[in-house]
């Protein structure tokens, strides 16, 4: 397979509310489509760094330029046996795992299609939908948080992920706690603590959480262990799992009984498979993160998170919860068991919704 040329596209899109972590609110989500294009086929890729460097260092900005000057033209018009291969033609380019993740999403869009496969067989996932929760961002005080998830829990989620920050932490939580007592329910502080703050969080062991997520900073795995060691409650890492070898060292060091895999923060889904297989030997459950995506890197997720490691409830909402409007002319919705049903069409199963990708696009570029 020969990629002939690529185009980027960079979205903004309106969120249906904020959605407020540790590290700050998004109203408008930023990422960036990777269209490419081999013979008369054309694949999809979300690359899903955002405006700000609050998650990551990556940013819609960063990635443009690493995408548009080093990773597009690296494969223009070279011959590519399998997604992964890509991995080895962009070795050379250190870090932006965002960035490398939306590229080699378009090629397993094309690669599926060219085949008539879905990503789902293509990968070896299992099965017709996947459990999934829903990511509750931090909000103005405790009664609305309790009302914002006792909304969710309406519409049909049955596990609830709670952003903290230091301040909002314990109470927000234990509230929640309180009025839900079978719920499931995990945490993410997204990085905002240290080891010598997080000593706050000691009481979240007693309200049943399935994991606390990522309560220290992502190039931390020492103090994380040092943190789980004091807790019952699970941790689990997000941003400081950004390749195999994070994941191998941090379960060495048993700094996490879980993994949140997100194929954008690990530099692709074929980096998320390698993260999934290594967990699954190691007898560590895995589930899927998500970062706000539109339909194109929703499907992805889904697809990955059919694998079975992944055993807890992914962060995969359905597209009401993020968007009003999405550029996928399909719309996930939630089905009962708090399920999602994966996309079974070749490649990513989604197309393109040409009006809603022009109303969104602030700017594009064509490399060939
Ligand atoms: O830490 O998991 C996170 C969104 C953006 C950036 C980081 C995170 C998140 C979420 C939302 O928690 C997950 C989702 O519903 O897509
Ligand atoms: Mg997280």
């Amino acid at each position: 397979m020969k990629i002939s040329r690529a185009t980027l596209y960079h979205l903004s899109m309106p969120m249906q509310a904020a959605f407020k972590t540790s590290f700050g609110s998004t109203m408008q989500r930023e990422c960036i489509l990777i269209e490419a294009n081999s013979g008369g086929l054309v694949g999809y890729g979300e690359c899903v760094a955002d405006r700000d460097p609050g998650y990551s260092y990556e940013t819609s900005g960063t990635a443009w330029h690493v995408l548009s000057d080093f990773l597009v033209p690296e494969i223009i018009d070279q011959d590519m046996e399998s997604p992964a291969d890509l991995q080895q033609k962009i070795a050379h380019v250190r870090g932006h795992p965002m960035a490398k993740a939306g590229l080699e999403m378009a090629l397993w869009d094309l690669f599926g299609k060219r085949d008539r496969c879905s990503l789902q067989d293509l990968i070896g996932g299992e099965g017709d939908s996947v459990d999934v929760g829903v990511s509750v961002g931090i909000q103005k005080d405790i009664s609305s948080l309790v009302d914002v998830v006792a909304g969710y829990l309406n519409t049909g989620y049955e596990r609830v992920k709670l952003k903290i920050m230091p301040g909002r932490d314990v109470e927000d939580v234990r509230a929640v706690r309180r009025a839900f007592p079978d719920l499931k329910l995990q945490v993410d502080a997204n990085s905002a603590y240290e080891l010598r703050n997080a000593q706050v969080l000691l009481p979240l062991d007693d309200l049943d959480l399935l994991m606390i997520e990522q309560p220290l900073a992502e190039d931390d795995l020492w103090d994380h262990r040092q943190l789980q060691q004091q807790f019952k409650t699970p941790i689990c890492l997000d941003e400081s799992i950004v390749s195999e070898r994070h994941a191998r060292q941090a379960l060495e060091m048993e700094s996490c009984r879980v993994v949140n895999i997100k194929p954008g923060r690990v530099g692709g889904l074929s980096q998320g498979i390698v993260i999934h297989d290594l967990c699954s030997r190691a007898g560590i459950p895995v589930w899927c993160g998500g970062m706000l995506e539109t339909g194109v890197g929703r499907a992805a997720n889904l697809a990955l998170a059919s694998l079975p490691g992944f055993v807890y409830p992914g962060d995969i909402s359905a597209t009401d919860r993020y968007y009003a409007e999405d550029i996928t002319n399909e719309v996930f919705k939630l089905e009962a068991g708090s399920k999602i049903n994966v996309p079974k069409g070749p490649g990513l199963g989604v197309s393109i919704n040409r009006d809603s990708l022009e109303k969104f696009s602030v700017k594009r570029s064509t490399i060939s």
